[in-house]
C-alpha cells in the first residue's frame, strides 16, 4: 500500500521544478572575485606563500593601511586558514611606503621614484628562511594596489618566483559611471535597484558600500559618479551632499574618489535663478558657491560629469554657447580644489540634420584646444550608441589639445541586459588596439587615451555600471567578469582580455584547469558570437524601441528618423547597408589615412564593419567565404545560435566543478541567452528575407514562427527604461 506520505513524496519529486526541491548553498556571488577560499594544503601555491601569511606586516597609520590590514587577515584566514600580523622586523611579508619604503628598502628607492603615487612594486628578496616578499609604493594607495595585486597573484597560483613585478596605472581618472536615480531606478540597469539607499543615507552605511569600494581597488578603479547623466539636480542640494559625504568617506580609504553628475540647469532648478547661461555672473557666481560648498564636506571631491545638450538635456546650447565655454565655467568653479569635469561628447542635435554618426567629431573638433586644463571631453567608444559592435569614435586621436576619455559600457543595454553569457573584455581590446594613425603607425586608441600620443595633462576611462541589489552584484555571474576587465583595462589599456579572463574564471570560479580553459574560452568568443545573432556584418541599431530589448529591425516611424532602425540598415530589395563612404555621406573622411581609404571600398573594409560604411547589393560576394550577401547573413545569424547553444553545453559538463549556485545561475541564464539568440535570429532573417526576396538556404532551419508574430511583441516592462 502506498503511504499518504509516499504520495506526497512522488508528487514532490514529479511535480515540483527541481531548483525547488533542494536548498542550493554555498559561494552565489556575493563575494565577486575576492573570494580567499581556502587553498589545498598540499598545493604549491598553499607551500609557496603561507610562510608570508603567517608573519606579515603593513607599515603607517591611515586608514589605508588599516583598510590593507584588514583585507590582508580576512584574505589570509580565508586562503591558507591562518593569519599573523607581527612587527616590522620579524615580517616575512612587509608593505610599506612613503618614506618608511625608501629608508628601509634605499636598494629600491630609485625605481620607486620613478613611479607614480599610485604605483607599486613587489619584490621576492633573500633565500630559503629569510626570503621576503615586499611591497613597496610612494603612497598608502599604492601600497593598497600591490597588496590586492599580491592577492590576486596567490588566488592565481602564480609560481613565487613571478613575484617582481613593477605596475602603475597609465590612466589617471578611472571610474565607474553609475546611472543610478535618486529613487533607486537604476537607467540601464539589470540588476535590481541602485546599491545606493539615499533614503537611509548619511547614517546608515550599507555593508555593500565597503565591499563595492573593496571591489573597485582591487581592481585600481579610483573614482565613482554616483548618479545619472541624465542627472537630477537634488543630488547637490545640501541635504543630499551630506549623503554624497558620507559615501564618499567610506571609499576614501579605498581611494575611491566621488564624482557627481549635475544638471546644466541646476541654477535655476535648485538656486532659483533665472537663466544658467553660462557667460553670466550671477550663474558662474552660483556654481562656485556650490562647489565650494560641497568641498567644505568632501575635501577631495573628484569633480563634475554632464551631460549637456543631449537628448533634451539642458546645456549651454540652450543660450547659444558652445560646450566648450559651459565646461569652462563649471572647471573655473572647480579648479582652486583640483577638481575637474568630464564633459560629455554624446551629442546629436536634430537641427543639423548632420548624419548621426559624424555629429560628435563635428561639434568638438573645431573646439579642440577651447578647454580649460581640467577638462576632459568624455566619449563613448563609438560614433554612434554602446552598439554590440561600432568601429572606433573618430574624435580619438582627433584633438591633440583636449584630452578624450574613453566612455564604455559596462552594462549590456545593448548586448543582452543580464541574461546574456557576454565577455566585454575582447571589445574593449578591439577598440583600444585600433590604430587611429594620429602620429604615424601605433597610435591606437588605448594610447591616445592613455596620453602615450598627445602629452594630455589628464587621462581617463569611464565604465558605464552594471552594478545593483542583486546578490551577485551583476545580474549575472559571468557579467562580473566586465566591471572586473572594465577596471583591469582602465589601469593598463594594452593588457590582454585572455590573461584578464582567466585572472578573473580562477578568482570567483575555480582554479581547476578545466575550468579555466574551459570558461576563458567561451569568454573569449562570445562577444563575437553576440554580435552574430544581433548585428553581424556591421548592422548596428536594429533593437526595440525605448527599452532596447531583443529585436526591431522594421521600426521606421519615431519622432526622428535617426532613432529607427531603418535609418541605420536601409535594407531594400537591392540590398542592405549604410553609404558612409564618400559616395555617400563621407563619414569615413572622419578617420585619418590610411584606415580612412581603407574603409571607403567595400574591398578593403574589414567584413566586421562591412554594413556599417557601406551599402551593398545582396548579391554581394563576401570576400572570406564567398558567399553572397544574404547567404553570409544567414550564415552569422544561424552560426551565431549554435555558439550560444556551445556555450550552454559546454557549461553544463562542468557540472560538479563550480560551487552550485554559481553553476546554476549561468545554467538557468544560458536557456534564457538561447531563446533570446533563436529570436534575434529568427525576427532578424524574416524581417530582411522581406525585402531582399531571398531564401533561408535549405539546410538551415526555419524560423519557428512568422515575422508578424515577432513584430507583434511586445514588453512595456521591459526593466531599465526611462525612470
Ligand atoms: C543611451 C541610453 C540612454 C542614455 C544615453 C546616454 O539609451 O538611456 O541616457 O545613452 O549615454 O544609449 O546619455
Amino acid at each position: 500500500m502506498t503511504t499518504i506520505k509516499q504520495l506526497l513524496l512522488i508528487y514532490i519529486f514529479f511535480f515540483f521544478p527541481s531548483s525547488l526541491a533542494s536548498i542550493i548553498s554555498g559561494e552565489d556571488g556575493y563575494r565577486l572575485w575576492l573570494k580567499y577560499d581556502r587553498l589545498n594544503q598540499q598545493s604549491i601555491t598553499f607551500t609557496n606563500y603561507v610562510p608570508f601569511a603567517q608573519s606579515w606586516y603593513v607599515g603607517g597609520h591611515s586608514a589605508t593601511s588599516k583598510a590593507i590590514s584588514d583585507e590582508l587577515e580576512y584574505a589570509f584566514n580565508g586562503l591558507f586558514g591562518k593569519s599573523h600580523r607581527v612587527v616590522q622586523q620579524n615580517a616575512k611579508l612587509v608593505i610599506v611606503y612613503g618614506a618608511d619604503a625608501t629608508t628601509l628598502y634605499p636598494q629600491h628607492a630609485r625605481q620607486l621614484s620613478r613611479l607614480n603615487d599610485e604605483g607599486y612594486l613587489i619584490k621576492i628578496v633573500g633565500q630559503g628562511q629569510k626570503q621576503k616578499v615586499l611591497v613597496l609604493a610612494n603612497t598608502d594607495i599604492g601600497a593598497l594596489y600591490g597588496s590586492y595585486a599580491l592577492l590576486r597573484k596567490i588566488q592565481t597560483g602564480t609560481n613565487k618566483a613571478a613575484l617582481n613585478l613593477e605596475s602603475q596605472p597609465q590612466t589617471d581618472i578611472r571610474v565607474l559611471n553609475h546611472w543610478d536615480n535618486p529613487n533607486r531606478h537604476v537607467e540601464r540597469g539589470y540588476s535590481g535597484q541602485s546599491i545606493w539607499n539615499w533614503h537611509k543615507l548619511p547614517t546608515y552605511i550599507d555593508q555593500r558600500y565597503i565591499d563595492y569600494a573593496r571591489a573597485n581597488a582591487s581592481i585600481g578603479i579610483n573614482g565613482t559618479v554616483l548618479n545619472n547623466v541624465n542627472a537630477n539636480a537634488i543630488m547637490l542640494r545640501p541635504d543630499y551632499l551630506k549623503k554624497v559625504k558620507a559615501l564618499a568617506d567610506t571609499f576614501r580609504p579605498y581611494g575611491v574618489k566621488v564624482y557627481l553628475s549635475v544638471k546644466f540647469s541646476s541654477p535655476q532648478l535648485l538656486g532659483g535663478l533665472d537663466t544658467s547661461d553660462p557667460v553670466k555672473t550671477k550663474v558662474q557666481q552660483w556654481w562656485k558657491d556650490k562647489v565650494a560648498e560641497i568641498y567644505q564636506e568632501i575635501p577631495d571631491f573628484g569633480g563634475f560629469l554632464v551631460k549637456a545638450n543631449s537628448e533634451g538635456q539642458p546645456g549651454p546650447g540652450d543660450y547659444g554657447r558652445t560646450h566648450a565655454e559651459g565646461a569652462n565655467m563649471l572647471a573655473d568653479a572647480l579648479k582652486p580644489y583640483g577638481g575637474i569635469v568630464m564633459w560629455r561628447a554624446f551629442v546629436y542635435a536634430n537641427e543639423k540634420n548632420e548624419e548621426r554618426s559624424k555629429q560628435a567629431y563635428s561639434e568638438f573638433k573645431p573646439l579642440d584646444g577651447q578647454f580649460r586644463d581640467n577638462v576632459l571631453v568624455q566619449v563613448k567608444n563609438g560614433p554612434i550608441d554602446f552598439q554590440p559592435r561600432e568601429p572606433y569614435s573618430p574624435l580619438f586621436g582627433a584633438t591633440p589639445n583636449t584630452p578624450m576619455m574613453m566612455e564604455f559600457q559596462i552594462t549590456m543595454e545593448y548586448l543582452g541586459f543580464s541574461t546574456h553569457f557576454v565577455y566585454l573584455g575582447p571589445m574593449y581590446e578591439e577598440v583600444l588596439k585600433t590604430d587611429t594613425y594620429a602620429k604615424g603607425q601605433g597610435s591606437t586608441v588605448g594610447k591616445v587615451v592613455s596620453g602615450g600620443v598627445f602629452p594630455y595633462k589628464y587621462t581617463g576611462m569611464a565604465g558605464v555600471s552594471n552594478i545593483g541589489m542583486d546578490r551577485n552584484w551583476t545580474g549575472h555571474i559571468i557579467l562580473q567578469s566586465n566591471w572586473f576587465v572594465f577596471g583591469r583595462m582602465a589601469w593598463q589599456p594594452d593588457v590582454s582580455a585572455e590573461e584578464v579572463a582567466q585572472d578573473w574564471v580562477k578568482m570567483t570560479l575555480s582554479n581547476n584547469q578545466k575550468v579555466v580553459d574551459s570558461v576563458t574560452k567561451l569568454m573569449m568568443s562570445s562577444h563575437e558570437t553576440t554580435v552574430n545573432y544581433m548585428t553581424p556584418l556591421g548592422l548596428h541599431h536594429i533593437m526595440g524601441t525605448g527599452h532596447h530589448y531583443g529585436p526591431a529591425p522594421w521600426v521606421d516611424n519615431l519622432g526622428r528618423a535617426d532613432w529607427t532602425p531603418v535609418y541605420y540598415h536601409r535594407a531594400t530589395k537591392d540590398g542592405i547597408g549604410f553609404n558612409r563612404s564618400p559616395s555617400g555621406v563621407n563619414s569615413v573622411a572622419q578617420y585619418l589615412s590610411p584606415y580612412r581609404e581603407l574603409l571607403s571600398n567595400p574591398d578593403t573594409t574589414p567584413e566586421k564593419f562591412l554594413l556599417w560604411f557601406h551599402h551593398l547589393p545582396w548579391d554581394y560576394k563576401i570576400k572570406s567565404s564567398g558567399r553572397s550577401l544574404w547567404d553570409e547573413l544567414a550564415h552569422r545569424y544561424y552560426l551565431g545560435v549554435e555558439q550560444v547553444a556551445n556555450i550552454g553545453e559546454q557549461w553544463n559538463a562542468l557540472e560538479g566543478l563550480i560551487a552550485e549556485s554559481q553553476f546554476r545561475q549561468v545554467q538557468m541564464s544560458n536557456l534564457i541567452h538561447l531563446q533570446e539568440a533563436k529570436w534575434w535570429r529568427d525576427a532578424c532573417m524574416l524581417y530582411f528575407q522581406s525585402l531582399s526576396g531571398k531564401p533561408i538556404p535549405d539546410d538551415l532551419a526555419k524560423p519557428q514562427h512568422d515575422l508578424k508574430y515577432y513584430q507583434s511583441l511586445t514588453f512595456p516592462y521591459a526593466p531599465g527604461q526611462g525612470h
